[in-house]
């Protein structure tokens, strides 16, 4: 059978799913760079791969006629430049290149335009998941030009349902008093009985599973082995980038970014859960408005429930409160924030005692949890109906007449804040 479909970047991402493709019968061609790789994708597919199913060329040769499909997983940047130049010689008007290596978007805008002018069709895709997701069914979140949405759906991988983001360490649980940091084990159960209830999701799953490795070579647990630093591949910093640029609030994710870097036991633990999940409740309100935001500013017009429910399958913070963030803008698309929304608010509320008992023992224990008091201040600030950036705004108006708003009728407006103090103050009216 002929190629409709090819994959250049055959890392563990892109073998894994080249794998999945082909095994779903999709007739698919895959090139890399080095070679070796190339070999190697093939020595891994040959066991799944039956005599009805296609095997894979050994370098791209997309034979079918056009239009067909060209996934590239390589290493955002200018490796992606440089794999399309590679390739343009190949490819013909009504193709489609899919990069599905996690790019800055302003990139892919480039190359989008780029692909027009040579009559291609362009969509950057996230590929959520990890290699197991890529393997078996990752969560994909294409965007770009329709048509080659449309062309490439066919094939797209079913994203197979499984059981979020959890955006605070679990760091309190260990080192809080009265929980020794040499109970991995008990730790290990309490995130198994988590991922039974309300927060359900991949990551409580594999913390779970984390806290039950141990040391093969050394002895010990594994998890008190690794070194408290954590990688970054940018897409967080380019969130927060974002939400700076955009003016919308998202502490908790900056927040999550920044730590990367005698108690009654049984009631901590169940306080840390409803910490947990009202933390969550916020950080994905943020991600939420961010993307929101950035769709009303490029006209995108996002479905922010059907985003929610893209999640379910195969990405990495995929939970059952997916399905709950799905109501809520199917309810109310224009919601204004998740928690508002009445549900989550609710749920907000019932925990928010809980909340402040865990984010207050932290900071009387001098214990770092940036995700959950970010998530709290975030969460006070919209249960005041008037915040202090009124202050602030008059300061800004004061030192640099930047203007302001006023609560009591429309237009902006510009103090002489300094000359009517002064005057205040030496007695003298405003008139
Ligand atoms: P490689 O196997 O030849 O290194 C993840 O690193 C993927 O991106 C790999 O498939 C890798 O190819 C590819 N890659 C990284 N830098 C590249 C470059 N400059 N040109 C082409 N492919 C590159």
């Amino acid at each position: 059978a002929l190629s409709r479909i090819g994959l250049a970047g055959l890392a563990v991402m892109g073998q894994n799913l080249a794998l999945n493709i082909a095994e779903k019968g999709f007739p698919i061609s895959v090139y890399n760079r080095t070679t070796s790789k190339v070999d190697e994708t093939l020595d891994r597919a040959a066991p799944s791969t039956s005599p009805h199913r296609p095997l894979l060329p050994p370098r791209l040769r997309p034979l079918h006629p056009p239009p067909r499909s060209i996934i590239l997983l390589v290493k955002a940047g200018a490796p992606v430049d440089l794999t399309i130049s590679a390739l343009l010689p190949h490819l013909s008007p009504g193709d489609s290149i899919i990069d599905g290596g996690n790019e800055w978007y302003l990139n892919t805008d480039r190359r989008l335009a780029d692909a027009e002018s040579r009559n291609l069709l362009y969509l950057g895709m996230g590929v959520s998941g990890g290699e197991d997701g890529a393997r078996h069914g990752p969560s994909l979140m294409p965007g770009g030009h329709l048509a080659a949405y449309k062309t490439s759906r066919t094939f797209s991988p079913p994203s197979q349902p499984r059981s979020t983001t959890a955006p605070a360490s679990p760091t309190l649980a260990r080192e809080a008093p009265g929980i020794s940091s040499k109970c991995n084990a008990e730790l290990g159960e309490v995130f198994g009985e988590w991922n039974r209830g309300e927060l359900e999701s991949f990551l409580i799953e594999i913390t779970a599973d984390i806290f039950r490795v141990r040391d093969e070579e050394e002895g010990g647990e594994l998890v008190d082995k690794i070194l408290d630093k954590t990688g970054m591949k940018g897409t967080g910093k380019w969130t927060v980038q974002q939400a700076a640029e955009l003016s919308v609030a998202a502490p908790t994710i900056a927040a999550s970014l920044d730590c990367r870097g005698g108690i009654d036991r049984k009631r901590l633990v169940d306080d840390v859960r409803q910490a947990l999940y009202a933390s969550k409740i916020c950080s994905y309100a943020q991600g939420m408005n961010l993307l929101r935001a950035k769709s009303d500013e490029k006209g995108w017009g996002l479905n922010l429930g059907e985003l929610a429910r893209i999640w379910k399958g195969g990405c990495i913070i995929r939970a059952v409160f997916l399905d709950r963030i799905k109501r809520a803008y199917q309810r109310n698309p224009q919601l204004a924030s998740l928690v508002v929304d009445p549900e989550f608010a609710r749920e907000m509320v019932q925990r928010q005692a809980a909340w402040r008992r865990v984010v207050g023992l932290a900071i009387q224990a001098g214990i770092s949890t940036p995700g959950m008091c970010a998530s709290l201040a975030y969460f006070d600030t919209y249960r005041r109906a008037r915040l202090p950036a009124n202050l602030v705004q008059a300061q800004r108006d004061l030192f640099g007449a930047h203007t302001y708003e006023r609560v009591d009728r429309p237009g902006s407006f510009h103090t002489e804040w300094t000359k009517l103090a002064r005057q205040s103050k030496a007695g003298v009216g405003a008139f």
